[in-house]
């Protein structure tokens, strides 16, 4: 088993090139602390040792799955704009369409969701295994989804709902013990001059830009941190004009009013707390601490005419894959302008919810395992166990390439009763017999309980 352990650590690392990450324009990974150092953080912002900072990270680390919430005036055009499809994200229609400010504004005016159950959304989310909620509290279209002091372009102000929908998801997860984390964008704003992004309507400047940052951005930062109770994530966005003093402000609030939050690498130069690897999963061995954001469509703000589904299978399949990997999923959910989930969402997460619930320690708390790829699937440890995670059985027996010894207890995850599954040990490595009949077309998991030896 240490020889094998040893040889997967050497080549994990080889693996984890940053060259991928380069290419998409995403940090260099290898920049990223790992929290394997015993040496103080390299996160220049935060003055804290490694075991402080795995202390911090420990809760994320085994929460594994989360709920992403792109919820925004855009919900309301939905993907139309006079009568036409506007290709794209729907979150992106008002830069795609080039709306200007005047008319954009007048969706704030119809958005009124009064069918918006945070009650429900948590349960949603809990139902279906996630542990953390990350929702958009302000996106690129400049819109604050909460009752802000800082600018009157807010879902209190300036809609008929006239109503805080982030207080009501503060108290319904604090009450379901789910965490809170706020997304905002920082650097674009397409509603204000000065901020980055709204070239059709305004002129960007460096000056107008600080403005900006100091008048809007920062006051933002400072109520959502002060007026919702303890905030678990930061979740920044597309730092464009964001210097390392630009970013470093912003992480400086962070860190005196919530400092046990954790903040995502998108704040600007000098990083963060993790990375970002957007609609997709990195290649085995990816260093540092990351999670990959996903759509259940193409989309993450809603749009009408967006059908485009990952199956229940392919979401599970992708949490396994990146659990396998050492990451996070953080899986977007875009209520409508009435303020529901879509019913293709809730029936895609029952389902996820309804595998975690008979898999869900497969997952939670799990490390990547010591063992090499596997053709049939994926592996996950935690504790002396390893779970096999089998995708596409090769027949009756499942080879397990890589392990040494003798388990003491081999048996089906889902079985609480954990009849032991018949082995046997060839030269080629351990086999273990899969009962047809108990196959799960999502993904079987196998518990392996570690020889001592
Ligand atoms: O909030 C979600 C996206 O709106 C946001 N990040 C996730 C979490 C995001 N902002 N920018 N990007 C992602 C990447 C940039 C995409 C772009 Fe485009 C390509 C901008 C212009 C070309 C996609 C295509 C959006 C508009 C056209």
């Amino acid at each position: 088993m240490h020889k094998h352990l040893r040889f997967f650590l050497i080549w994990a690392v080889i693996a984890a090139g940053a060259l991928p990450a380069l290419l998409s324009g995403e940090p260099n990974p290898a920049t990223t602390p790992s929290p394997a150092t015993t040496a103080p953080s390299a996160t220049a912002w935060r003055t804290e040792t490694a075991e402080q900072r795995a202390a911090r990270l420990l809760w994320w680390h085994q929460a594994k799955f989360g709920m992403f919430i792109h919820w925004g005036t855009y919900c309301v055009p939905a993907g139309e704009w006079k009568g036409q499809q506007i290709p794209g994200l729907g979150e992106w229609i008002q830069h795609k369409a080039k709306i200007p400010v005047a008319e954009y504004e007048k969706f704030a005016a119809q958005f009124n969701p009064t069918k918006f159950d945070a009650d429900e959304i948590v349960r949603i989310a809990r139902d279906a295994g996630m542990k953390y909620i990350v929702i958009t509290a302000k996106h690129h279209e400049g819109f604050a989804m909460y009752g802000s002091k800082a600018s009157p372009y807010n879902i209190v102000d300036a809609t008929p709902y006239r109503h805080d929908p982030l207080k009501d998801l503060a108290a319904a997860c604090a009450k379901n013990g789910m965490r809170l984390g706020f997304y905002y964008s920082q650097s674009q704003d397409w509603h204000e001059p000065g901020a980055s992004g709204n070239a059709w309507d305004f002129k960007f400047s460096e000056d107008a830009y600080d403005h900006y940052l100091r008048e809007k951005v920062e006051p933002q930062l400072r109520e959502l941190l002060t007026q919702y109770g303890p905030v678990a994530v930061v979740w920044f966005d597309t730092p464009q004009h964001m210097t390392p003093e630009r970013a470093d402000r912003l992480r400086a609030i962070v860190k005196e009013l919530a400092p046990d939050a954790i903040i995502n690498n998108r704040a600007g130069p000098g990083g963060g707390d993790y990375g970002t690897p957007e609609q997709r999963i990195p290649k085995i061995g990816q260093a540092g601490d990351w999670e990959t954001c996903m759509t259940l469509n193409d989309t993450w703000g809603f749009k009408k005419s967006d059908h485009n589904w990952k199956s229940a299978k392919t979401l599970v399949q992708n949490l396994v894959d990146i659990a396998s990997k050492g990451g996070n999923y953080l899986l977007n959910v875009g209520p409508t302008s009435e303020g529901l989930i879509p019913d293709e969402s809730i029936a895609r997460l029952a389902e996820i919810g309804k595998w975690m619930k008979a898999n869900g320690d497969s997952i939670y708390g799990t490390t990547p395992s010591a063992l090499p790829p596997q053709d049939w699937g994926r592996v996950t440890a935690n504790a002396g166990k390893t779970f096999l995670h089998v995708f596409t059985p090769p027949g009756d027996e499942i080879p397990v390439k890589g392990f040494v010894g003798t388990p003491k207890a081999v048996w089906l995850l889902k079985d609480v009763d954990r009849t032991p599954l018949k082995t046997r040990t060839t030269a080629d490595g351990l086999l273990i017999t899969l009962p047809a009949a108990s196959v799960d077309p999502i993904d079987t998991v196998i518990v392996v309980e570690n020889s001592t030896d």
